[in-house]
């Protein structure tokens, strides 16, 4: 076998002891937005990756889930496996109807293959435009992608980065399945909450089938972790950007918890204390319950409770 290869230089592991959080979550919480990274000895990362990260196995990820509370989840494709699903797909398999897939796939992907991750449990695809993280399929290609997903019912889910929406919103509203943003579009908190930048991408959002992810606060803040003054809580930067979406789509908005976190470089968050920054974006039982709940429920197991 293959020597492992090192971790990319500087790589944070994920937290090892998360705290309990204050906040409980609802009965059947779901975190729509986490990764398995290998174990690389069982699954070895591609080639083609732009990182190396630590191992991050599915046992670790549901006992974490187990130990925040959360019921069900649903597992994004992490770009260091490129587009070989395997480690994705056995973590869903193993979750017994409990989890949820997305997956990349390249344009020859048969329709045999595709069949296959839908029986497994896969609900859509990511298209991801942050060019750290990969060499970004042309447009064409992703194209006929979605026109293959779309009568399955499977949605995109789409990364990039604020300030690329311009550029971008046209292609995604030609996009014929419903769409979902990662980490609320990357907003750079920095600007004003009322500002044009983060006004695009709302009122982007108003006119497509979108929902959004709130999440990844530690990844969005520039303030950082520590309580800043009159917050008794992290990422204090973030609250009104995620608050403005909760109020503004209640009905289309979703969390995760992104464990294990790839590429953070300042600091590695507690997840526990993500959980606890919730009550902050959604204030409300009814937002709480439809953003941990009743959303996540309608979108990747409509009829079920
Ligand atoms: C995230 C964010 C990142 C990485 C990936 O698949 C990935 O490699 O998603 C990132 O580096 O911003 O959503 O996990």
């Amino acid at each position: 076998m293959n020597a492992l290869a090192s971790k990319t230089p500087g790589w944070l592991d994920w937290y090892p002891n998360p705290s309990v959080p204050a906040f409980e979550l609802p009965a059947r919480t779901v975190d729509t937005h986490c990764h398995v990274f290998g174990p690389q000895a069982e699954f070895p990362f591609a080639p083609e990756r732009k990182y190396t990260p630590c191992d991050a196995s599915k046992d670790q990820l549901f006992a974490l889930h187990d130990h925040l509370g959360i019921s069900r989840s649903v597992i994004v494709q992490a770009t260091c496996h490129g587009a070989d699903n395997s480690a994705m797909v056995d973590a869903v398999a193993s979750a017994g109807g409990r989890a949820r897939g997305i997956a990349t796939v390249r344009s020859d992907i048969s329709d045999a293959e595709l069949r296959r991750l839908d029986a497994a449990g896969v609900r859509g695809v990511r298209f991801n435009f942050l060019k750290r993280l990969v060499d970004t399929s042309p447009a064409d290609e992703l194209s006929a992608i979605a026109a293959r997903i779309a009568p399955m019912g499977w949605h995109i889910v789409l990364y990039f980065e604020s300030a690329d929406l311009p550029e971008l919103a046209d292609f995604f509203g030609a996009l014929p399945t419903p769409l979902v943003v990662d980490h609320m579009g990357r907003p750079d908190v920095t600007e004003p909450v009322d500002g044009a930048q983060f006004g695009r991408f709302l009122r982007f959002v108003e006119h497509h089938d979108v929902w959004v992810k709130v999440t990844c606060p530690e990844r969005i803040s520039v303030t950082g972790p520590a309580a800043l003054d009159g917050e008794q809580h992290a990422y204090t930067d973030v609250v009104p950007f995620a608050r403005r979406v909760v109020e503004e789509f209640p009905d289309r908005v979703l969390w995760g918890t992104d464990w294990p976190h790839p590429n953070l470089t300042d600091h590695m968050p507690d997840d526990g204390l993500l959980v606890d920054f919730l009550p902050h974006l959604a204030l409300t039982t009814e937002q709480q319950h439809k953003l941990l709940v009743d959303n996540p429920m309608r979108l990747y197991w409509p009829g079920e409770d």
